[in-house]
C-alpha cells in the first residue's frame, strides 16, 4: 500500500491508483471531465486531456486522473494555483465552445455546463479563432456536432473499446484535431451501429440523438390519422429519473397517463408485443432443435446488434432468429389487426409512435422491409429522454397524475416482458416458455436467477426433461464478438444466445436518462423490472390472454404462415 494525505486526511491505496481514484476513498471531490471510469463495464477513458482535474502535489500542479498516488505525498485539491489552472482551462474550452446552451439538446445534463457553473464563470474570458466542422445529420439515430466536442475521447474509448465497432478516432492534429470518421466519412457511411453508447458518454451536446419530437407533435396536431403509441419495458423504471423520482422507480401508472394527456388516441405496451415475440422466437427455437439446424439461434430484438451482426458475420446470417423485435411486431400487429380488425381504420390511416430507451429503434423503424408494401410497421421512434422533454414542454405535472392503465388489448403483458430491458430477461423469458412447451409440465419456480446480472457474459445449462439446453448472454457488442468468434470457429456449445448491444441491456439504453457514468443507476433500474415481473400474476409470456385471443382471431398458430407474413423478417449483408 502506498500511504499519502489528501488535503491534509491520510489515506492508504494499492500502487498503481491514481490520485483521482484515490480521493474519492476518502469522499474529496475533485471535478473532472474527460475522465469516465465505469469498472462494471470495463470501461476506463483515461485520456487526461481536459486538465480539470489539476491539483497541487508537492512542488506544482499534475492532473489527477493521470497521476499514480507516491509514497508520502500530500495532495491539496483546492489550492489557489489548482483552482486558478481548473478555471483557466475551462475558459479555454469554453472560448472554442458555441455559446448556444440555452437551445442545446444537453441543457441540463451537460458536464461541461455544471463545471462552469460550478467554477463561477459569469463570463467568457478568451476570445478567438473556433474550429468548425459541419454537423453530421445523415443518420436517423444520432447527430454528431464537432463544434460542440470537447475532445475528452469517452466516445472513442465506447465505441473502439467497450463496443469494437471502431467507427470514432482522432483525425487531424492540434487546432483542427477533431473525432471523427475514417476518412470523415458520414455516419450513415461507416459500419456505425447506432447503439447510442456514444452518446451515452458524451459530457456536452456533440453527440445526440436526431431529435423526432416534432415530428411526433405533428402527428398529433392532425385529424387524418389514428396515432396509437407503445412505450418499451425499460423506459418504465427510468423516466422517473427526469421528474426527480429515483432510478428503478415504477412510473408505468403516470407515464400512461401523461401519454394520454399528450393526446394520444391508445397508449399500448410494447410488452405486449415482448409476449408475442417470445411465443414466435421459442417455436422458432424448438424447430431449430428438432431439426438440429441453425443453432446457435441468435435473439434478433436489439437493432444495433442486428447492425453489427449483419455488418461484422455475414456468414452467419442464417442463425439470428427470424423474428422482428417487439417494436416491430408491435407495430404489425397494431396496423393490420388492431386497426382493420378492432377498430375499423384501414392500416395506411394507423399512426404508430415508439417510445424507447433506444436511439437505434429510429433507424430500425425506417428499414423498409419493416412493413406491409408500403406502409411500415412504426412511423416514428422516441428515446425516453425525448417524452420526458414533451410531457415537460406540455406544462404536465408528471408526479401528480393518477396512475391509469393501457389500453386493451394492446397492452395486456406478462411478467416475462418487463424483463426484456434488462441483460438475460429476453432468453429467461423465453426459457419459461420453452419448458412449459415442451415438458407439458408446469414450471411453478419462474425465476432463472443464473442469467440475472450485470456480468458482459453469463452462461447456464438448463436441464428441460433430459434435454441440455446451454445459453449464453452478452451485452456489450465487444462481448457478442467474444462469443461470436467462438460461434464462427465451430466453437461453441451454445443452443441459445441472447445478445444486447447496451452493456446491461436496454436499461442501459442510449436514449435512456443520461446515467453519468453511474452504473448503479443502472443497477436500479434492472431491480425495477424485476419487481413488476416479481408482482405480476402472469408471469409467462404464453398465459397472456391477449396473446391466445391474438393468435385465435388473426394469427392461427406460432410460427404460422400469417405469423410469418407479419411478424418475422430477414437479413442483409
Ligand atoms: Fe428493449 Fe425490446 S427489450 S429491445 O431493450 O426485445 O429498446 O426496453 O423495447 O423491441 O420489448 C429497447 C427495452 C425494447 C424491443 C422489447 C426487445
Ligand atoms: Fe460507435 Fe455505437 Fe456510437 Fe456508432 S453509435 S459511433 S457504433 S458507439
Amino acid at each position: 500500500l502506498v500511504n499519502l494525505t489528501i488535503n491534509s486526511k491520510p489515506v492508504s491505496v494499492p500502487k498503481g491508483t491514481t490520485i483521482l481514484e484515490a480521493a474519492k476513498q476518502v469522499n474529496v471531490k475533485i471535478p473532472n471531465l474527460c475522465h469516465l471510469n465505469m469498472n462494471e463495464i470495463n470501461m476506463v477513458n483515461q485520456c487526461a486531456s481536459c486538465r480539470v482535474c489539476m491539483v497541487s502535489a508537492g512542488r506544482g500542479l499534475v492532473p489527477a486522473c493521470g497521476t499514480l498516488v507516491k509514497e508520502g505525498m500530500n495532495v491539496q485539491t483546492n489550492t489557489k494555483e489548482a483552482l486558478r489552472a481548473r478555471k483557466n482551462v475551462v475558459q479555454l474550452l469554453l472560448s472554442d465552445h458555441p455559446q448556444d446552451c440555452l437551445s442545446c439538446d444537453k441543457n441540463g445534463n451537460c458536464e461541461l455546463q455544471t463545471i462552469a457553473a460550478d467554477l463561477g464563470i459569469r463570463e467568457i474570458k478568451f476570445k478567438g479563432e473556433k474550429s468548425c466542422a459541419p454537423k453530421d445529420t445523415s443518420s436517423k439515430s444520432i447527430v454528431k456536432d464537432h463544434d460542440k466536442c470537447i475532445l475528452c475521447r469517452r466516445c472513442e474509448t465506447m465505441c473502439n473499446e467497450v463496443q469494437t465497432v471502431g467507427v470514432l478516432s482522432g483525425i487531424n492534429r492540434g487546432f483542427n484535431t477533431e473525432v471523427g470518421t475514417f476518412f470523415n466519412a458520414s455516419l450513415c457511411d461507416t459500419e456505425c451501429t447506432y447503439c447510442g453508447q456514444c452518446v451515452a458518454v458524451c459530457p456536452t451536446g456533440a453527440l445526440t440523438e436526431v431529435n423526432n419530437i416534432p415530428v411526433v407533435w405533428n402527428a398529433l396536431d392532425q385529424n387524418e390519422k389514428t396515432v396509437v403509441v407503445q412505450v418499451a419495458p425499460a423506459v418504465r423504471v427510468a423516466i422517473g429519473e427526469e421528474f426527480g423520482l429515483e432510478p428503478g422507480a415504477i412510473s408505468t401508472g403516470k407515464m400512461v397517463a401523461a401519454l394520454r394527456a399528450l393526446g394520444f388516441k391508445y397508449v399500448f405496451d410494447t410488452n405486449f408485443a415482448a409476449d408475442l415475440t417470445i411465443l414466435e422466437e421459442a417455436s422458432e427455437f424448438l424447430h431449430r432443435l428438432k431439426d438440429g439446424e441453425n443453432l446457435p439461434i441468435l435473439t434478433s430484438c436489439c437493432p444495433a446488434w442486428i447492425n453489427f451482426v449483419e455488418g461484422n458475420y455475414p456468414q452467419l446470417l442464417n442463425l439470428p432468429s427470424s423474428c422482428k423485435s417487439p417494436q416491430e411486431m408491435f407495430g404489425a400487429v397494431a396496423k393490420n389487426y388492431f386497426g382493420p380488425k378492432v377498430i375499423n381504420v384501414e392500416s395506411k390511416d394507423m399512426y404508430v409512435v415508439s417510445v424507447m430507451p433506444c436511439v437505434a429503434k429510429k433507424y430500425e423503424c425506417a428499414r423498409t422491409e419493416l412493413g406491409q408494401e408500403d406502409v411500415l410497421d412504426v412511423d416514428i421512434s422516441i428515446t425516453t429522454r425525448e417524452l420526458a422533454k414533451m410531457i415537460k414542454e406540455a406544462g404536465i405535472d408528471l408526479l401528480n397524475l393518477e396512475d391509469e392503465s393501457f389500453d386493451s388489448p394492446l397492452g395486456e403483458s406478462t411478467g416475462a416482458a418487463d424483463i426484456f430491458g434488462a441483460t438475460g430477461g429476453v432468453l429467461e423469458a423465453a426459457l419459461r416458455t420453452a419448458y412449459e412447451w415442451v415438458t407439458d409440465k408446469e414450471l411453478s419456480d419462474v425465476n432463472f436467477t443464473q442469467v440475472r446480472g450485470l456480468e458482459g457474459i453469463k452462461e447456464a445449462s438448463i436441464d428441460i426433461d433430459g434435454t441440455i439446453v446451454n445459453v449464453c448472454i452478452a451485452s456489450s457488442l465487444g462481448n457478442a464478438r467474444k462469443v461470436m468468434d467462438e460461434v464462427a470457429n465451430g466453437n461453441s456449445k451454445y443452443h441459445i444466445i441472447e445478445i444486447m448491444a447496451c452493456p446491461g441491456g436496454c436499461v442501459a439504453g442510449g436514449g435512456q436518462p443520461y446515467h453519468h457514468g453511474d452504473y448503479d443507476i443502472v443497477k436500479k433500474r434492472a431491480a425495477g423490472l424485476y419487481n413488476i415481473d416479481g408482482s405480476k400474476e402472469l408471469r409467462k409470456s404464453h398465459k397472456n390472454p391477449a396473446i391466445v385471443a391474438l393468435y385465435n382471431e388473426f394469427l392461427g398458430e406460432p410460427y404460422s404462415e400469417a405469423a410469418h407474413k407479419y411478424l418475422h423478417t430477414h437479413y442483409f449483408d
